[in-house]
């Protein structure tokens, strides 16, 4: 087939395990989908936010870390937008500390938090959720709850 043809009939991002990216094919786990450089996995099992990433870490990612518009959009589809919990944090637990950090150690740029959010209620809601009253918006919470989440791995 002519490359150009080729080119301009393939899509440069796509949802599916594999991705073709200069010449070289990025493969997916089982269960993972690519996106712009990662591949990502829904877990729908509810459970804490230190046991998400205990499951995300032995697939070799974490949780994840949501640094674009396009990306929290993708993430919050994924989660088929149920509230879950994706890889950002108080950078200090404490009731004042307004900051949040990923925890892969990104650079904090991009947010999308809901309305009156982040609130920190009661002084202990440290971990970010996603898809908070509506698709890709964030909500501080208590890391203690149960909820689906969102593993990373990067692809390259
Ligand atoms: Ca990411
Ligand atoms: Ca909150």
């Amino acid at each position: 087939m002519d490359p150009q043809k080729r080119g301009r009939n393939t899509p440069k991002e796509f949802r599916g395990d594999r991705q073709l990216i200069s010449g070289n094919y990025i493969q997916c786990g089982q269960g993972y989908t690519y996106f712009q450089y990662s591949c990502y996995k829904y877990g729908a099992a509810s459970v804490p936010f230190d046991k998400a990433r205990e499951i995300c870490q032995k697939e070799g990612g974490d949780l994840a870390c949501v640094t674009t518009a396009e990306e929290n959009t993708f993430v919050g589809n994924l989660a088929r937008g149920k509230r879950s919990w994706i890889g950002g944090v108080r950078s200090k637990p404490d009731a004042v500390t307004t900051t949040f950090q990923w925890i892969s150690r990104e650079p904090w740029e991009f947010t999308s938090w809901r309305k009156r959010e982040p609130n920190n209620w009661g002084g202990r809601e440290h971990c970010i959720e996603t898809n908070f009253v509506r698709l890709a918006w964030w909500n501080d919470h208590f890391c203690h709850k149960e909820k689906p989440y969102v593993c990373e791995i990067p692809a390259l």
